[in-house]
């Protein structure tokens, strides 16, 4: 606190003087400001300021969960710029379609294992409808009633809502009644159509995005939301995405985690635009913790960031950094990540939180605390 004190009182610009006054009253800073400090304020200053921000909400706690993915499929009927991963369904040849029986055996590779969460998501396949991931969730429940499925993207629901002709209430109340207990954060991209329509032109918009998750919050589902940042966008726009975002908790209160993506630029149609640096993303962090004061939790996503920079953001304001994963993505590896085969062991994870001083717990998704380590 002292050194926060000090950092505050050396600062010579006085507006963020100001406004670090208002995040230690734990007074909520404007757009404006927002813009401010991602314009003016150097990482030392964001850095203390987050993790003031984050130790008050959450102490040293850092939280982490034993999970794996499914990825039903990479074919897409969208064509996504930054996206490496998806395959067009004309060449589905070079891609993977997983059938009901591989994903049940995935699960069942589980079985036994302390697991709490499968995490579902992939490309939008134009033969894979609503029905088949109705019983997908069904088929997963009867095996293994107590694993928590967090699955399909906005991107995703639109297209078999759409197709099935439901609305996104009865559709996500259909999936939900299914087995489907909250959705992940994926597919949000940035808002802004200034650059959505560049990088992500064919697929739900922003508001429809937005709307996805406050009809799944009003039904009691909780969410996560993510930010594709560091490609063609402006601080600018990333404001504006996480205001967007801040809006929405306060009228629902149902998302648990930001969870803000780096763009890797291996393989796909941006691979001219390079990606962001380190001091860059603990930025974009930082002022996620500080902008979004509505959401409880900030979570780095390791297999896209590498663990060294997954445990160096707990000092800029990330409380959480996924999970166990097991091999079981490719989103990342396919797209240049350092991680060419995502997988942790509990005590690999509980050692990189262990190293930087912080206290390690393994929550489940909804954030109930399971073990203290
Ligand atoms: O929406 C695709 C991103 C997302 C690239 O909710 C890329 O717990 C960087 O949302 N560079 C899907 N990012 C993954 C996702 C997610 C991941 C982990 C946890 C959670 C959660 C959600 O992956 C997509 C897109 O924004 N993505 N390609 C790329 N080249
Ligand atoms: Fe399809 Fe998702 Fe890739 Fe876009 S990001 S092309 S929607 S798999």
């Amino acid at each position: 606190m002292l050194a926060l004190e000090e950092l505050i009182t050396n600062e010579t610009d006085s507006d963020l003087k100001r406004i670090a006054g208002k995040i230690i009253a734990e007074e909520r800073i404007s757009a404006e400001e927002g813009l401010a400090l991602y314009e003016r304020a150097g990482l030392p200053f964001l850095g203390m300021l987050a993790n003031h921000v984050r130790e008050r909400i959450h102490g040293d706690t850092t939280y982490f969960n034993r999970n794996f993915h499914i990825e039903p499929t990479n074919v897409c009927v969208y064509a996504c710029k930054f996206c490496s991963y998806s395959r067009l369904y004309a060449h589905r040849d070079e891609g993977w379609e997983l059938s009901m029986e591989n994903m049940l055996d995935i699960v069942k590779q589980y079985d036994g294992k302390p697991v709490t969460e499968v995490h579902i998501v992939g490309g939008v396949h134009p033969k894979m409808n609503l029905e088949f991931f109705a019983e997908l969730m069904r088929k997963i429940k009867a095996h293994r009633p107590d694993l928590h499925i967090k699955g399909f993207t906005a991107v995703e629901l639109d297209y078999m809502f759409r197709k099935a002709k439901l609305s996104m209430e009865e559709g996500l109340r259909y999936l939900n009644e299914a087995g489907l207990d909250s959705l992940p954060g994926g597919g949000a991209e940035i808002f802004h159509p200034e650059v959505r329509e560049q990088i992500a032109a064919d697929k739900i918009d922003g508001d429809g995005w937005l709307k996805m998750h406050e009809t799944a919050h009003r039904l009691g589902m909780q969410t996560n939301a993510t930010m594709l940042y560091g490609h063609i966008e402006s601080y600018y726009h990333r404001i504006d995405h996480m205001e967007k975002l801040r809006q929405l908790q306060d009228r629902t209160n149902g998302f648990n985690t930001f969870i803000p993506l780096k763009f890797r630029n291996k393989d796909n149609e941006m691979s001219h635009v390079p990606e962001s640096s380190v001091s860059e993303d603990m930025k974009t962090y930082a002022i996620a913790r500080l902008y979004l004061d509505n959401f409880p939790h900030m979570k780095a996503y390791w297999p896209m960031l590498g663990r060294q920079n997954a445990q160096l953001t707990l000092a800029f304001g990330v409380n959480d950094i996924d999970g166990t994963i097991d091999d079981s993505t490719k989103i990342y590896s396919m797209a240049g990540s350092e991680e060419q085969s995502p997988s942790m062991s509990t005590e690999q994870l509980v050692t990189l939180i262990k190293q930087v001083k912080r206290r390690p717990v393994e929550r489940d998704t909804l954030y109930k605390e399971l073990t203290v380590f």
